[in-house]
């Protein structure tokens, strides 16, 4: 039985897991160490754009069934959702998962119950059993005790696509990986109190193994495409014209090149298995290698275009990830439009929609300024859309007349 869980980390994963939870009707406490995110939280509000969140959240904390807190506090089960990522040299770091460990540990109970969400190394929910056990040397936990452990653990990685979350955080299907069996059998009662889809009990290792799998073939295929893209370029074909035409064959499915992959999933995660395996996982590294060098290319291509005008206006449309978000982190969006402006190929005129002001890095150039769509579109003579977000869709086709286009989405065809 779960009357309290704690959801350790606010953010992308852990805020709409903590409102899905107390809409069930649990009482959930969100522990962040982010002050601003716990207070705003608290306030009834969502620290960051997704949809339907905003409401699950005032919903959630209007009931007195959420609220949030900057220190841990005992609870039936405790979710940990903090970032797993990658350093400079592609290895992990795995510092917020032992911060968020030490924090549950001071308060585990016997009988409770810790969930790793995050998306994580082969071996960290084996790893994170042991930082328990040895912040709890009172307590006895499954790796080594087994199923008469005090404490269960489990790994349930995250699989919701940003911009659908608050769907797929209920209709997509669970992996669950018990450290021990009962283990997995604890957490599948957890999650099936939300999840409408099936939860599918495995180990902690194979379930690691399978999420890192599914963002890995995702950046091989989207290699594949941004691949083909540059080998376009170079052939002077459309790649868009490519790739439609060899998927009008039954088994072909090439997705859509862009400037680069982004995010904190697909861009990182493949490194976990490198890491791992380092020997045997060549064409997943290849892949990474295709799609970090893609914005490289993009820049060149701009650059050299750039070069034929003097003084040359030009906008760059999108800096998020991916579309409909406004989510920075690793976008290849705004590398590429820092860099243009590092370099100084002419004066930039920058629209994301969903930001207010530019991030710093991008600010402190001093190249570049945020405006509106049309008033980017009105001034510039190169257009560079990089992110496919609805705002560009619609634009008429007139606007484009008499500039010169680099559409990195294929979203102007
Ligand atoms: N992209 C392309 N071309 C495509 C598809 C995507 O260039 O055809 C780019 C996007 O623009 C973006 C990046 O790839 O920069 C990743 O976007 P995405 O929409 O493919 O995935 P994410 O990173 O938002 O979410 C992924 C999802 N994983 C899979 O689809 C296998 C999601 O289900 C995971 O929960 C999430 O990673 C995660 O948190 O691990």
């Amino acid at each position: 039985m779960f009357s309290t869980v704690s959801v350790v980390g606010l953010g992308y994963i852990g805020l709409p897991t903590a409102a899905a939870l107390a809409t069930k009707g649990l009482d959930v406490v969100g522990v962040d160490v982010n002050r601003a995110t716990v207070d705003l939280i608290n306030a009834g509000q969502a620290p960051f754009v997704e949809p339907d969140l905003a409401v699950a959240v005032s919903g959630a904390v209007a009931m007195g069934r959420l609220r949030a807190a900057t220190e841990a506090e005992p609870a039936d089960a405790f979710i940990i959702a903090v970032p797993t990522p990658v350093g400079d040299d592609h290895e992990p770091d795995l510092s917020f998962v032992r911060a968020a460990a030490a924090a549950v540990a001071d308060v585990l109970q016997p009988g409770a119950l810790v969930v790793l969400e995050s998306t994580s190394p082969p071996g960290t929910t084996l790893q994170l059993s042991q930082w328990l056990a040895e912040r709890r040397p009172d307590l006895t936990f499954p790796h080594s005790a087994g199923a008469a452990a005090d404490v269960h653990v489990a790994h349930c990685p995250e699989r919701v696509l940003p911009g659908r979350i608050m769907i797929e955080i209920v209709t997509n299907d669970r992996l669950i990986g018990g450290v021990s069996e009962c283990c997995g059998a604890r957490a599948k009662g957890l999650y099936e109190l939300f999840a409408q889809g099936r939860c599918h009990v495995t180990d902690a290792t194979t379930a690691e193994m399978a999420k890192l799998s599914e963002n890995a073939f995702r950046d091989v295929n989207i290699a594949f495409a941004n691949e083909l893209s540059m080998i376009c370029d170079k052939l002077g074909i459309d790649a868009t014209d490519v790739i439609t035409l060899a998927n009008r064959h039954p088994r072909v499915n090439i997705l859509q090149p862009g400037p680069g992959v982004g995010g904190h999933c697909i861009a990182v995660d493949p490194w976990f298995i490198v890491s791992a395996a380092g020997d045997q996982a060549r064409l997943i590294r290849t892949a990474r290698q295709v799609n970090d060098a893609k914005p490289a290319h993009v820049i060149a291509e701009v650059s050299k275009t750039a070069a034929r005008f003097k003084d040359p206006v030009v906008a760059c449309l999108g800096l998020a990830f991916k579309a409909d978000v406004d989510d920075l982190r690793e976008s290849p969006a705004l590398h590429i439009t820092t860099e243009l402006a590092r370099q100084g190929v002419g004066r930039l005129l920058v629209v994301e929609p969903h930001i207010t002001e530019l991030p710093p890095v991008l600010a402190d150039t001093g190249q570049a300024k945020l405006v509106d769509l049309e008033a980017a579109l009105q001034e510039s003579d190169l257009i560079v859309l990089l992110v496919d977000h609805d705002a560009f869709r619609g634009v008429k086709r007139t606007m484009l007349r008499g500039k010169v286009v680099f559409d990195t989405r294929s979203v102007w065809r």
